[in-house]
């Protein structure tokens, strides 16, 4: 901990390695998804998210991401089914996202990007105590993966932008209470699922990714307030936009992609 990373020339993905070895593990996370790689296991069931209480408490700027953090101190917003062998609990979500175009997604599709990215992380309880020591097992996490596509305004994501210029700085934060997520679900829950990492530093190999097949459209309005926040702090003399906060897909090494149409 406490190591310096970022998405810049020096301290970028290339060059996590040098703090954190396991950059370079059999199971790192993003990856680009090859559709008709990806097996169909009939044992495999639907994903069942039950987010039908709204418990985010606040939305802050880390200074990697914007994160919009929950209440998991039980078990009202979960996701269920798919790969995951019990309930996991909704801890916070956040965006990827670039600076311009079609680029921004950390997972990939045939090798095309998004313009970003949503991840909603969700931890065992049935089996860890905490958040902290289920983001260093090997079936402690599943993130939810889901791609934003530029086009019309999405609805619900104006709650979000409307909230950013509260913490344009590294540090800053505010309440953000009765956001349900579920408004950012595209209409189909159908899926891909691997094993992984988380996609920063400290890069733990305890992801079970479920990445969602169909994106959500946002405009490029929407886009442009996400690239208005800073990697910075308010006392720093020199302000960086927060844009290009996404590592590049990793090597396969071996992994079996699953999919559920
Ligand atoms: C982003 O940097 C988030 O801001 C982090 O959240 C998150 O860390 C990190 O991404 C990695 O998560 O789904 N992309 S990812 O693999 O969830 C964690 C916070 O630091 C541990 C709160
Ligand atoms: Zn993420």
């Amino acid at each position: 901990t406490g190591h310096h990373w970022g998405y810049g020339e020096g301290d970028g993905p290339s060059a996590w390695h040098k703090n954190y070895p396991v950059a370079q593990g059999s199971r790192q996370s993003p990856i680009d998804i090859i559709p008709h790689q990806a097996l169909q296991d009939r044992s495999l069931g639907p994903i069942v998210l039950n987010y039908d209480h709204c418990t985010s408490i606040n939305i802050s700027n880390n200074g990697h991401s914007v994160v919009v953090e929950f209440d998991d101190s039980d078990d009202r917003s979960v996701i269920q089914g798919g790969p995951l062998d019990n309930p996991y609990r909704l801890k916070q979500f956040h965006f990827h996202w670039g600076g311009k175009g079609c680029e921004g997604s950390e997972h990939t599709v045939d090798g095309y990007g998004y313009a970003s990215e949503l991840h909603l992380v969700h931890w065992n309880a049935v089996k860890y105590c905490s958040f902290g020591e289920a983001s260093t097992a090997p079936d402690g996490l599943a993130v939810l993966g889901i791609f934003l596509e530029t086009g019309d305004d999405h609805r619900w994501l104006h709650m979000i932008t409307d909230a950013l210029y509260m913490v344009k700085f590294k540090g800053s934060g505010t309440e953000f209470k009765g956001f349900n997520p579920k408004c950012l679900l595209p209409s189909s829950l159908h899926y891909w699922t691997y094993l992984g990492s988380l996609t920063t530093p400290p890069l733990h190999e305890s992801v079970i990714w479920i990445v969602l097949k169909e994106p959500i459209a946002v405009s490029e309005k929407q886009l442009g307030k996400f690239r208005l926040l800073l990697f910075t702090g308010e006392e720093e003399d020199q302000r960086t936009r927060m844009e290009n906060n996404f590592r590049p897909p990793q090597p396969l090494k071996g992994r079996k992609i699953q999919k559920r149409t």
